[in-house]
């Protein structure tokens, strides 16, 4: 079974259309739909936004569904000046940009007996990069900061640039990471930009949530179609 999961309805609707033998299981107060798609099993969650709450779904997922692999699939903010709007990124690695115990002696984003960065599955980035060259879509890779803020203000955006190297923000990718680290479970996090977590990110975001949350989706399904899972 593979998981796939995104933060808000708009990230998971263009999912959920495209799948058969639908069904709907109410697990808390969250819906999660298996089904199926090009003969692979799925079950498709929209988490709610933040940290969290993805952090809940992955957990679910993994204890109900003993899902093998979870993607996720969303819209982020660009931090990397080269990432413009309805662009494509996987992470490479995942950090958490808002947690700090420094006072510690600790590195920003670091937590004891965790870490600070997470590494994506190096197979899953492999079909990603295929998948790209198959459809002929650019598909940027690098570092997505999780953090539970919308960033929209160039000072912040720096700040996270600077101290994290990151080239895409958002507030669930690292928190499903750190799940997927605690079961083994192999994951993948794609992105599309939504806006440039600046001044304008909230209108751009609410522009163009819909668009770039289906060329993730869209994306995701193709790598579904290439996944060895066949139950
Ligand atoms: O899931 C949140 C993170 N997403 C990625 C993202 C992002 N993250 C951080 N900084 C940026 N600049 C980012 N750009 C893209 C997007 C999402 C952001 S939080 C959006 C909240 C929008 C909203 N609030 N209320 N509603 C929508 C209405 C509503 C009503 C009922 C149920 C659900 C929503």
């Amino acid at each position: 079974m593979i998981g796939i999961i995104g933060a808000m309805t708009e990230e998971v609707s263009p999912l959920l259309i495209r799948l058969t033998n639908l069904q709907t299981h109410t697990i808390g107060n969250n819906k999660y739909h298996t089904g199926r798609y090009e003969g692979r099993e799925v079950v498709v969650a929209y988490s709610r936004i933040g940290k969290v709450n993805a952090a809940v779904t992955a957990t679910v997922m993994q204890q109900h569904f003993h899902i093998d692999k979870l993607l996720f699939s969303g819209v982020a903010g660009a931090i990397n000046k080269s990432l413009k709007i309805g662009d494509l990124i996987y992470a490479e690695k995942l950090v958490q940009h808002d947690v700090d115990i420094t006072a510690f002696g600790h590195p920003l984003g670091f937590i004891p007996e965790t870490g600070d960065f997470f590494a994506t599955d190096p197979a899953l980035n492999t079909i990603a990069e295929e998948t790209a060259r198959e459809l002929c879509v650019k598909l940027g890779k690098g570092v997505i900061a999780t953090g539970d803020q919308f960033i929209a203000d160039p000072d912040h955006k720096d700040w996270v640039q600077k101290r994290f190297k990151a080239d895409a923000v958002e507030m669930e990718g690292a928190a499903v990471a750190c799940v997927c680290q605690t079961f083994q479970i192999p994951y993948f996090v794609l992105r599309a930009i939504s806006d440039q977590a600046d001044m304008d990110a909230g209108f751009n975001f609410d522009e163009f949530l819909v668009s770039s949350a289906r060329l993730s989706a869209d994306f995701i399904l193709r790598m579904v179609a290439k996944l060895d899972t066949a139950k």
